[in-house]
């Protein structure tokens, strides 16, 4: 096996006997072959129009290489299955790409062909997101088979670099049709407090990225005496009008997702996991664990989708059930959610209350702060920043991770000067989100701008900023500090880059992926920094 896709990557080099987040090297060989299938599905395209199960399959398959969502080596042997039979039908004589290319050859190339695939895996948990809430855009697709063909051609460092900025302005299309899937399914998010008290009776947590599967848990929940808890990237589901308006769902268990085997050993209740980030169940709580959608484990239970079965192919069958793929008509994927439900009531929950606290000790967290809730009160702001009040805006965000070092980031928020506002987004927020850093005028000074897609929204303010004061972003008093663990952050990082956006700090570490020139590119171009101290990099931010 070869893979080094993720910020755990062993030795900072690349896992080659088994994943350090648990891949079995079977798996990884599975995904290569997957990943190879889908090049020639992007091949088999250009013949004749690919069909509703292709497009799913293009999404689907990119989206299970994702780090920490699909580990089941029959489900991806299913879906290169799917995968081979879709490509014979548009033209039997496309090939694949030879996975033994895959990662090897020229270590420039090697490094921008692997960046595009990983920004496309990313964009591909965004783009199904997405479409479960219908909504496509025939552009994004489109680009999803052009770049997958593109990894199986040879190109010169210039157009892989080319490539990967249009890439960049691809994905940013791809945010913003999650943006509107997501505010047109349930409203746009308001300022809202979460608590962190799990309250006693039986209870669910919910973890990943998938707004849909949390409505429905909320509906057939309702009025069964069951409390639901988001738990990492869910957190922000609280802030939406259609979702919030769900009196048991209560508050928020837990930090972010490198946590999880401790959080989740002993507590009363079943975890439903919509997307990553999976970690190996301990044996303690395997049983405890519901899987849905593209997410997978051996053994753990599995909640499929519950549309037409009704397929002659019995892998189609299959896929339709475990993936929610495959069905004629333009459905949104429909679960049954009964397993979970009578395993809460079977667990019970805790007989009192209890209370739990953020890493910092806080036991209230703020989210909502997406656009249009900051946009709301834009005039506020760029009266605030005209005055002097507010001095410098950081956008703290990203992913958190397990390895030493992202302590970084907690201590980077304690150490901005009482006059500069916290943009933040994804799980990294985990590491100050319950700190009580004040306000600035009413303005609290962290802002939670949602999950790691909303980097769309911060986009979105950052231009509306630079348009009021008639500069452009990267004149704004704005700095953008990162975190990054897996793919999706690939996929912002470059619809960043794309956009022109200088003087981005990186950290904990910087990717395997990125070979010295590549990263020497990057550094020229855009001036990407590596972070280093908090002390040093704010003295740094606040000389330029
Ligand atoms: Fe975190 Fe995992 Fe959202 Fe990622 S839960 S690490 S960037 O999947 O997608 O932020
Ligand atoms: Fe290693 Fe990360 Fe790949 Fe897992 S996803 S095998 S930890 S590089």
């Amino acid at each position: 096996m070869f893979c080094f896709q993720c910020e755990q990557t062993a030795g900072g080099k690349g896992c080659t006997k088994v994943g350090v987040c648990g891949k079995s090297p079977e798996v990884a060989n599975k995904q290569d072959k997957l990943t190879c299938a889908l090049v020639g599905l992007g091949r088999a395209a250009t013949k004749n129009t690919p069909s509703k199960l292709a497009d799913e399959l293009m999404m689907l398959g990119l989206f299970a290489t994702i780090t920490n969502v699909n580990f089941d080596k029959l489900r991806i042997n299913e879906l290169i299955n799917l995968i081979q039979d879709e490509k014979n039908k548009l033209d039997s004589s496309a090939k694949d790409f030879p996975v033994s290319d895959l990662w090897t050859g020229n270590e420039d190339i090697v490094s921008l062909r692997s960046t595009l695939l990983l920004g496309l895996r990313g964009m591909a948990a965004y783009a199904w997101h997405a479409y479960v809430l219908d909504k496509k855009d025939d552009e994004v697709t489109a680009w999803f088979y052009k770049g997958m063909r593109a990894i199986g051609e040879e190109h010169t460092a210039e157009e892989w670099l080319n490539l990967l900025m249009e890439f960049g302005q691809i994905n940013l299309k791809c945010m913003g049709l999650l943006d509107e899937a997501n505010t047109t399914a349930f409203g746009h998010p308001v300022p809202t407090k979460v608590s962190t008290l799990v309250e006693k009776g039986p209870f669910i947590v919910v973890t990943g990225h998938d707004l849909h599967d949390l409505k429905q848990l909320l509906e057939q929940t309702e009025g069964k005496g069951i409390n639901i808890y988001t738990h990492s990237e869910m957190l922000p589901a609280h802030a939406y009008p259609e979702l919030k308006k769900y009196a048991h769902l209560k508050g928020n268990f837990g930090t972010a997702w490198q946590n999880q085997q401790k959080e989740f050993d002993s507590i009363p209740a079943p975890i439903l996991y919509t997307t990553n980030c999976l970690m190996p169940p301990k044996s303690s709580y395997a049983d405890r664990i519901f899987t849905t959608a593209v997410v997978g484990y051996p053994e753990l239970k599995h909640i499929p989708d519950a549309n037409s079965k009704k397929d002659s192919s019995s892998i189609l069958e299959k896929a339709m059930e475990l993936f929610g793929i495959g069905s004629k008509e333009n459905k949104m994927a429909q679960k049954d959610f009964t397993p979970i439900i009578n395993k809460a009531l079977e667990l019970g929950g805790w007989k009192e209350d209890k209370q739990f606290t953020g890493i910092n000790g806080g036991t209230e967290l703020m989210t909502g702060f997406a656009r249009n809730a900051v946009l709301g009160v834009a005039d506020k702001v760029i009266d605030a920043v005209k005055a002097g009040a507010i001095k410098h805006f950081f956008l703290v965000g990203g992913c958190d991770g397990a390895r030493p070092g992202r302590n970084y980031y907690t201590e980077f928020v304690k150490n901005t000067p009482k006059d500069t506002v916290i943009l933040t987004l994804a799980c990294g927020k985990y590491r100050f989100n319950d700190l009580n850093i004040g306000d600035i005028g009413g303005i609290p000074r962290i802002l939670d701008m949602g999950q790691c897609n909303d980097a769309y929204s911060a986009i979105q303010v950052a231009v509306a900023l630079a348009g009021a004061f008639k500069c452009g972003v990267n004149d704004l008093p704005l700095t953008l500090v990162l975190s990054w663990y897996e793919q999706k952050a690939v996929c912002i990082l470059l619809t960043l880059l794309a956009l022109g956006i200088k003087n981005i700090y990186i950290g904990p570490t910087l990717p395997a992926f990125l070979s010295g020139n590549v990263l020497n590119i990057l550094v020229e171009k855009f001036n990407l920094k590596p972070i280093s101290t908090p002390e040093d990099d704010i003295k740094a931010i606040f000389s330029r």
